[in-house]
């Protein structure tokens, strides 16, 4: 199995939404033993500690919920994850979905500068696709995939010179889209995939077809996974739970295929409120999936054939 470099960094980023309590979340997933994990799979884990957001001079802006804040989490962890990416397989730790505004950013800089095309999973209930204008609830963690895809509406914000193509962008588990998402998101040839169509054609149909694309591309893939990604009967430990989410098994076969598809460069574990686990328990599954995503599995040997 290939053995990777694998950078644990913290992004304890709690301004993407009102409800506090994601700060926690890095040292949850260390309390759950992610480093021990990933080194029992083989692989050399380094713990970078926290990153801290840069002070920013920006004015707060009505209806949007800690506007500079967010900011300067996004300009310290695009520089953070552009840095990781030349020394390594970076998993960030949230911290809300907010923080992805930099890591992908970061990620997309570095992607650029090797010539390679960036493609990216999004694993999670919403689409995550309102700018700044559209947002009802003023929560910037509903707004990355915009930000990332080049949208206009996010003054103040680094710009994005290397937005990630549309087409090079896959939504799995959707859930909750608001109308104005759904409008915005139906002029785009962004894939996106809902607990409807998993439940009728099997979690693996859109996740094989998507990285078949991304291996005949050439390219690297980033995977932002979001707890409410998950059924909240198995992960409660989230602010926006919606009910009807993927289970364990088929969380962990998402987790296994980008494994054996060894495209996964860069991953985020977000929105993990330790505040509303119940003893732990999302936080386990949480490192248990990127265990899945690194390596883990029950035989050591690939699927055989059955028809
Ligand atoms: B998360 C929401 F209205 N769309 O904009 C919003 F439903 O990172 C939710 O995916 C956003 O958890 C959820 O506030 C952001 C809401
Ligand atoms: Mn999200
Ligand atoms: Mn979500
Ligand atoms: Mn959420």
């Amino acid at each position: 199995m290939t053995q990777f470099r694998i950078l644990m960094i913290g992004a304890p980023v709690d301004s993407g939404k009102t409800r506090p309590g994601c700060l926690m979340g890095p040292d949850a997933f260390r309390s759950a033993r992610l480093q021990g994990a990933l080194e029992d799979l083989g692989h050399e884990v380094r713990d970078l500690g926290n990153v801290v957001p840069d002070a920013v001079d920006i004015a707060p802006r009505d209806g949007l919920h800690a506007l500079p804040e967010t900011i300067g989490w996004t300009q310290s962890l695009s520089r953070t994850a552009k840095a990781a990416m030349a020394d390594g397989l970076p998993i960030f730790l949230g911290g809300d979905h907010s923080l992805s505004l930099g890591t992908v950013h970061g990620v997309a800089a570095h992607a650029a500068e090797i010539g390679k095309p960036l493609f990216v999973l999004w694993l999670d209930a919403h689409s995550d696709f309102h700018t700044p204008r559209t947002t009802q609830s003023g929560n910037l963690h509903g707004t990355p995939m915009a930000y990332l895809t080049g949208r206009d509406g996010f003054d103040g914000f680094p710009p994005v010179p290397h937005p990630v193509p549309e087409a090079n962008v896959c939504l799995l588990g959707l859930r909750s889209v608001d109308g104005p998402e759904q409008e915005m998101l139906s002029q785009t040839a962004i894939r996106r995939h809902d607990m409807r169509e998993i439940d009728e054609y099997g979690i693996a149909t859109p996740i094989r077809a998507f990285l078949a694309d991304v291996a005949a591309a050439g390219g690297m893939l980033h995977v932002s996974l979001d707890v409410d990604f998950l059924d909240p009967a198995v992960a409660p430990a989230v602010g926006t739970t919606v009910p009807g989410g993927a289970t364990v098994r088929e969380a962990h076969l998402v987790m296994e295929m980008l494994h054996d598809s060894g495209l996964m460069c860069s991953m985020d574990l977000v929105e993990l409120n330790p505040m509303l686990d119940e003893r732990g328990r999302s936080a386990q599954v949480m490192v248990d999936l990127a265990a899945s995503a690194l390596g883990r599995r029950v035989f050591d040997r690939p699927t055989p054939r059955l028809l």
